[in-house]
C-alpha cells in the first residue's frame, strides 16, 4: 500500500480506536509529507468517524466511546487546518449562518461544513449547537447573512428547521436556506420549504456557491 493510503488508513483506525495521540502523531506526518490537509480530514478523520456511527448503530459503541472518538477526530482536526489551502480571500463568497438546532448536540458534521465553507472564502458566523431557534432568525437579520444553514442529525430535532424555515421566510422571503444531517433527504428539503441540502461538506459547498451567486445576480437586476 502506498504510504499516503497507508496514512489515511491508520488515521480511520486511531479515530475508531479514540487513540488521540496517535491521530496527533498520523496528522503531524501527514503535514511534513506535504500531503493535502483537506484529504486526511475526509478521507481520514470523517471516514473513522463514519464507521464509528456504525459501531454505535450496532450497539457495539455506546456514548462514552463515540465521544472519545469525537475528541480524537477534533484533536486532528486541530492539527490539520491551519494547512488547508484557504483561496484567495480579496473578496468573500457571502455570509453565512450555521448552527445545529435545539435540542441537538451532534455538530461534527456542522464543523466540517463550517471549515469548506470558510476556506472558499464565506465570512460564517457559528451559533454553535443546541441553538435556540429564534437565534438563527436573530443572527440572520444582524449580520444580513445570504444563507443559513441548519444541522439535524435526530428525527426529534429535525423539525426545529421547519420551524425556523417558517420563521426567516416571514422575516426575509430573500435569504437562502440550506438544511443537512444524516436524517435530511431531498423530500425534507421539499416538506420543510428549504432551498438545498447536502449530503457532505463538499456538496454543502457547491450548492451554497450556486445559490449565493443566483441570490446576488437577482439582487443586481433590481438594481439595474
Ligand atoms: C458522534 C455522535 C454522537 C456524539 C456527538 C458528538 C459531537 N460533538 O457531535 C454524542 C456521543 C454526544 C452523541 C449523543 C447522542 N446521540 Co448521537 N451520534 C453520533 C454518530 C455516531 C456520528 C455523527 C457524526 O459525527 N458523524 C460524522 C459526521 C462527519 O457526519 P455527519 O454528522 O452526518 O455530517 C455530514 C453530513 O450529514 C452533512 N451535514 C451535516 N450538517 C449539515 C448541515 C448542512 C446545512 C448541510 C448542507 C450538510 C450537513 O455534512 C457533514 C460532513 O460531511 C451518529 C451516527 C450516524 N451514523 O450519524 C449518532 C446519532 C446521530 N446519534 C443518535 C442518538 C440517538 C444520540 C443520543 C440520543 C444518544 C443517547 N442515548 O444519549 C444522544 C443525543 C444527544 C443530543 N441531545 O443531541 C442517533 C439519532 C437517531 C435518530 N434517527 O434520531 C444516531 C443516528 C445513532 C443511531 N444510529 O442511533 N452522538
Amino acid at each position: 500500500m502506498a504510504e499516503k493510503e497507508q496514512l489515511l488508513e491508520e488515521m480511520r483506525k486511531a479515530v475508531i480506536e479514540f487513540d488521540e495521540d496517535r491521530v496527533k502523531e498520523l496528522a503531524n506526518r501527514w503535514i511534513e509529507l506535504g500531503y493535502d490537509a483537506n484529504e486526511a480530514i475526509f478521507e481520514g478523520l470523517a471516514a473513522g468517524m463514519e464507521v464509528v456511527g456504525e459501531l454505535f448503530a450496532k450497539n457495539e459503541y455506546f456514548v462514552p466511546e463515540v465521544l472519545m472518538c469525537a475528541d480524537a477526530l477534533y484533536a486532528g482536526l486541530d492539527i490539520l487546518r491551519p494547512h488547508i489551502k484557504a483561496e484567495d480571500r480579496t473578496e468573500t463568497k457571502g455570509v453565512v449562518v450555521i448552527g445545529t438546532v435545539e435540542g441537538d448536540v451532534h455538530d461534527i458534521g456542522k464543523n466540517l461544513v463550517k471549515l469548506m465553507f470558510e476556506v472558499a472564502g464565506f465570512e460564517v458566523h457559528d451559533l454553535g449547537k443546541d441553538v435556540p431557534l429564534e437565534k438563527f432568525v436573530e443572527e440572520q437579520l444582524r449580520t444580513d447573512a445570504d444563507l443559513v444553514c441548519l444541522s439535524a442529525m435526530m428525527t426529534t430535532t429535525m423539525p426545529g428547521m421547519k420551524k425556523v424555515i417558517e420563521m426567516l421566510r416571514e422575516r426575509n422571503p430573500n435569504v437562502k436556506i440550506m438544511i443537512g444531517g444524516a436524517p435530511v433527504s431531498e423530500k425534507t428539503v421539499e416538506m420543510y420549504g428549504a432551498d438545498a441540502t447536502g449530503k457532505d461538506a463538499a456538496s454543502a459547498l457547491e450548492e451554497a456557491i450556486r445559490m449565493v451567486s443566483s441570490l446576488r445576480e437577482m439582487k443586481r437586476r433590481k438594481e439595474i
